[in-house]
C-alpha cells in the first residue's frame, strides 16, 4: 500500500498547482528527504543543497541533535501560551542573550514578525524615551531591502511584485540608497523625528550585495551621534552564514536591536527573536505585544540546541574557510568565462552574476542544468544565482560542488 501511495514528482507538482495558491514559482523538483548537505527527490535522485532553505538550515538538514531536542520536547510539553510560564523559555533567553551579548530577548516565530516587533519597539522607544511627537516617528530603510512580507514591511519595499496592489501602505519610513553613509548622514541631519535605521548587513534578495568595508561602522556611529536606534536584520546573514556568528561581527559593530530568524532554529521549527538592552526592550510592557506561539517550549528547546551546534561544530570558522575556497575556485573559472561576470559574497553566502540581460532566462536555465547535475540553487533578482550551502559541508564536498558548477557553466559559454 505504502508503495502505491508514493507520489511521482509530476503528481506532486500537479497537486500543488491545482490546490495550492500560486504565490511561488519553484524549480520543478520534489524533495522528500534531507540529511546534512544533501536532499533527495521522490524518485531517489540525490542533490547538494545550495540554498539551505534561504539560509535557515545552516546546521545541515535534519541535524540529529536539533531534531532530537525537538522530539524530546514535543513528547513533554509543546505549547502553554504566554498566559502561563513554561520551564524552557527562561533558560533559552538566558542562553541566547549571553550568546549574543544583550540584556533581553523577545521571542516570535517568523522573520517578518520579528521585523514587525523591532519596528514597534523602535517607535515606542522614540515616543517614550526620545520625545518624538506621537504619530511622527520615521524609520530609515534602504533601497532594494528585503525584510519580509507583512503589509507594513512591503510598504517600504521597492520591489513591484512584493508591493503592487497591496496598499494602502503604512507610512513612517524614509528610503535612502544602500551602502551610502553620506545619504544616511544627510537624512539624519535634515529630520529630527527619526527613530531608527533598519538595515541588512548584506542585502540578500538584492543579489548578495556586500556593502563597502566600513559602511556598517560608519552607519553605527552616525546613529549614535543622532540618537537613532541602529537595527540590524540578521535573519539571513546571521548564525555563522557569512563566516562570523553575525555579519556585523566582521566590523565589530554592536546594534541597538538585533533581529534573528531562520537558522536560529536550524530550519527545524519557526523561531525568530529580537534582542536589545534594557533601556530599549523595557519600553514593551504586558499587553503591548506578543504571539500565541512565540517562546513556546519546543521553540526554546530547538533554538538552544541549534545555537549550541553552531559553536560546537565551529560552523562560522568552516563557513569562512570554505567561502574563501569557493570564491577563489570560481574566480579561476570566471577569469576565462564569457557567461559569468563575477562572484561575490562573504563566508558561504555567495552569488554569481550571469553575463546576460536582466530579463533573460539564462540564470533559470543554468539552475535547471545544475539540478540535472545534482545541485540545487535558485536565481534571484535579475540574472544572479545565489549559492548558500549548509555550513556543515566538508572541503571535499565543496570542491565536488565547484566541479559540478563549473562543468555546468561550460555548456552555457558562448
Ligand atoms: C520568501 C529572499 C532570502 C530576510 C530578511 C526578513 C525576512 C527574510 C533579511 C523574512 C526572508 C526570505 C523569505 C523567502 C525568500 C527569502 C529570501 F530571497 F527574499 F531574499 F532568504 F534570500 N529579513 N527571506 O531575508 O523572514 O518572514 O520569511 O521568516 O519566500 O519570501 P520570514
Amino acid at each position: 500500500m505504502a508503495v502505491l501511495e508514493r507520489l511521482t514528482s509530476q503528481d506532486a507538482i500537479a497537486l500543488e498547482d491545482k490546490y495550492g495558491a500560486h504565490n511561488y514559482h519553484p524549480l520543478p523538483v520534489v524533495l522528500s528527504r534531507g540529511e546534512g548537505v544533501y536532499m533527495w527527490d521522490v524518485e531517489g535522485k540525490k542533490y547538494y543543497d545550495f540554498l539551505s532553505a534561504y539560509s535557515a538550515v545552516n546546521q545541515g538538514h535534519c541535524n540529529p541533535r536539533i531534531v532530537n531536542a525537538m522530539v524530546e520536547q514535543a513528547k513533554t510539553l509543546t505549547l502553554t501560551s504566554r498566559a502561563f510560564h513554561n520551564d524552557m523559555l527562561g533558560k533559552f533567553e538566558q542562553y541566547a542573550t549571553s550568546y549574543f551579548g544583550f540584556d533581553k530577548l523577545l521571542p516570535m516565530n517568523t522573520g517578518a514578525e520579528a521585523v514587525e516587533t523591532a519596528i514597534k519597539i523602535c517607535r515606542k522607544w522614540a515616543y517614550e524615551r526620545k520625545g518624538i511627537k506621537e504619530q511622527d516617528a520615521q524609520i530609515v530603510v534602504c533601497e532594494n531591502n528585503f525584510h519580509g512580507r507583512t503589509t507594513t514591511i512591503i510598504s517600504f519595499s521597492n520591489d513591484e511584485g512584493a508591493r503592487k496592489n497591496f496598499g494602502p501602505y503604512t507610512p513612517g519610513f524614509l528610503k535612502i540608497p544602500y551602502d551610502d553613509t553620506e545619504a544616511l548622514e544627510k537624512i539624519l541631519k535634515e529630520h529630527d523625528n527619526i527613530a531608527g535605521f533598519l538595515v541588512e548587513p548584506i542585502q540578500g534578495e538584492a543579489g548578495v550585495y556586500v556593502p563597502s568595508e566600513g559602511y556598517l561602522t560608519k552607519a553605527r556611529e552616525l546613529c549614535k551621534e543622532h540618537g537613532v536606534l541602529f537595527i540590524a536584520d540578521e535573519i539571513q546573514t546571521g548564525i555563522a552564514r557569512t563566516g562570523k556568528l553575525l555579519a556585523i561581527d566582521h566590523e565589530n559593530v554592536k546594534p541597538d536591536m538585533l533581529i534573528l530568524g531562520k537558522a536560529i532554529s536550524g530550519g527545524v521549527y519557526p523561531v525568530s527573536a529580537v534582542l536589545a538592552n534594557n533601556e530599549v526592550m523595557d519600553v514593551i510592557q504586558p499587553g503591548q505585544h506578543g504571539s500565541t506561539f512565540g517562546g513556546n517550549p519546543v521553540a526554546a528547546a530547538v533554538a538552544t540546541e541549534a545555537l549550541e551546534v553552531v559553536k560546537d561544530e565551529k560552523l562560522a570558522e568552516n563557513a569562512e574557510k570554505l567561502g574563501q575556497l569557493f570564491r577563489s575556485e570560481l574566480q579561476k573559472y570566471i577569469d576565462n568565462s564569457n557567461i559569468v561576470s563575477l562572484v561575490r559574497g562573504k563566508g558561504l553566502l555567495n552569488a554569481i552574476v550571469i553575463n546576460d540581460s536582466e530579463d533573460s532566462s539564462t540564470a533559470w536555465d543554468i539552475c535547471m542544468a545544475l539540478k540535472e547535475n545534482g545541485l540545487l540553487a535558485k536565481p534571484t533578482h535579475g540574472n544572479i544565482i545565489r549559492f548558500a550551502p549548509p555550513l556543515v559541508m566538508t572541503e571535499d564536498q565543496l570542491l565536488d560542488c565547484v566541479s559540478i558548477i563549473t562543468t555546468t557553466l561550460k555548456d552555457f559559454e558562448k
